[in-house]
């Protein structure tokens, strides 16, 4: 198939161009390394030592023996969308290249709107493009389990049967998004569903979870090919930064109780997950949406994982609440379905544990890289507006929370 990776400079899209190449696919990318520049933004760097996109080309023409496609350019102008298009003609189109943090769209008002133009404007010119040039083609989209937020019921993939004054039907299942950013793929969802309707496009709306990991096995030895690793307040995810922090001897912050759940996702199996969807695409004008992530677990649950799997590498970390920046529910039930992908093959391919202590080998050798910006892991993000550092909880306190979780 030909596979059209909107930001394939990003954390998912490098390796995704990779994982599907090796399984034969004719791949191509787009991105203007906006990403590079939210992190620099944050005064912050990849952990890992992540190469220029020329670099990248060629150390994938050295791997792979193909040649990668890219076109440089920015989503948000149709011009450049068309005419990639156009030029590639893609069977199926993966969309990642949106602003993915929750705390960076949470700044201010410029950072707001520019979250909510540059990815509800970027999915609409991706639609309009499929219309023109490549009707059949596949969108798969990627969404966030965020998008549901934390209802006190059980989430089905997208769609729910609903019974209200006596009369039945299949209803798309609330969303409850508990940033700017996750309100951003709420409206996304809404759109590409309605261009499925009207132009009778075909899409998969993946609800991903929180994606961790550090490498794929398709990156072999070739530093070239790693991709990035963030551990700052906006574009690390939670375990993520924890191992980071345990690495370099900071505490471990769990935010608030830290009774939080969340469905998470290896990276390797995130590729994989997303490679399911491409190669099996819905039937045309259908909109299906896949719940996307391996296993569900707390924050607190976590960080205790971490921490254990460090010592067993002779890390020596420790547990330290902060205050909670977001507002978000701290204890709250938790069920997502997640059937979809199970039922197309997809096949976990390792557990979190194992896959963490991956993660702090990898992370050991980029230790000077997190020190040198160890300044950047507390965060200052606050979801009332306020931009102020985040203070340890009392650790009496904390105890007492944990114990009520
Ligand atoms: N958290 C901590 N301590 C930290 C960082 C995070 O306790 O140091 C907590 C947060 O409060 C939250 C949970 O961990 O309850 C997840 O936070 P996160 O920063 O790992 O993930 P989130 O902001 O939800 O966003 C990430 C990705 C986003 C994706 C989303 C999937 O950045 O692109 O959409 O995961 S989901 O979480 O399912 O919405």
């Amino acid at each position: 198939m030909r596979v059209f990776i909107a930001g394939v400079d990003g954390y998912l899209g490098w390796p995704l161009a990779m994982y599907l190449t090796k399984r034969g696919h004719t791949v191509a990318g787009a991105d203007n390394y906006m990403r590079r520049d939210w992190v620099q933004e944050m005064s912050s760097q990849s952990a890992s030592p992540i190469s220029r996109m020329t670099d990248r080309l060629e150390a994938f023409r050295d791997n792979f023996d193909r040649n990668m496609r890219f076109f440089k350019g920015d989503l948000t102008n149709y011009n450049f969308v068309e005419n990639a298009f156009r030029s590639f003609k893609p069977d199926a189109v993966v969309h990642l290249g949106e602003m993915p943090s929750a705390p960076y769209s949470m700044i201010d008002v410029e950072h707001t709107t520019w979250t909510q133009v540059n990815n509800i404007v970027g999915t609409l010119n991706i639609l309009y493009a499929m219309r023109d040039i490549c009707p059949e083609s596949h969108l798969v989209k990627l969404g966030t389990m965020g998008e549901y937020g934390t209802p006190n019921i059980d989430i089905p993939e997208g769609f729910f049967e609903i019974e209200y004054r006596g009369r039945k039907d299949r209803l798309p299942f609330p969303r409850q998004a508990g940033s700017w950013y996750h309100q951003t793929k709420v409206h996304d969802s809404n759109n590409v569903m309605f261009a499925c309707r009207i132009w009778g496009l075909r899409s998969t709306d993946i609800m991903q979870g929180v994606v961790f990991g550090t490498r794929i096995d398709e990156m072999g030895d070739d530093q070239r090919l790693l991709t990035r690793f963030d551990f700052d307040q906006c574009f690390g995810t939670a375990i993520n930064r924890f191992c980071c922090q345990a690495v370099i001897g900071e505490p471990i912050t769990p935010f608030g109780k830290g009774g939080q759940r969340r469905g998470f996702l290896p990276l390797r199996d995130s590729m994989q997950c997303l490679t399911i969807a491409v190669e099996n695409p819905p039937a045309k004008g259908e909109y299906r949406v896949f719940n996307q992530f391996q296993e569900v677990y707390g924050i607190t649950e976590l960080a205790e994982m971490v921490h254990r799997v460090a010592a067993s590498l002779g890390i020596d970390s420790e547990i330290r609440n902060v205050e909670n920046p977001r507002k978000e529910m701290e204890e709250h039930y938790y069920n997502p379905d997640h059937r979809h992908l199970f039922d197309l093959g997809y096949e976990p391919t390792t557990d979190v544990e194992s896959e963490i202590a991956v993660m702090l080998n990898d992370l050991r050798n980029w230790h000077d890289r997190i020190e040198a910006r160890r300044e950047v892991l507390m965060p200052d993000v606050r979801w009332d507006g306020r931009r102020e550092k985040v203070t340890y909880i009392d650790p009496a306190e904390k105890r007492g929370k944990i114990r009520a979780v």
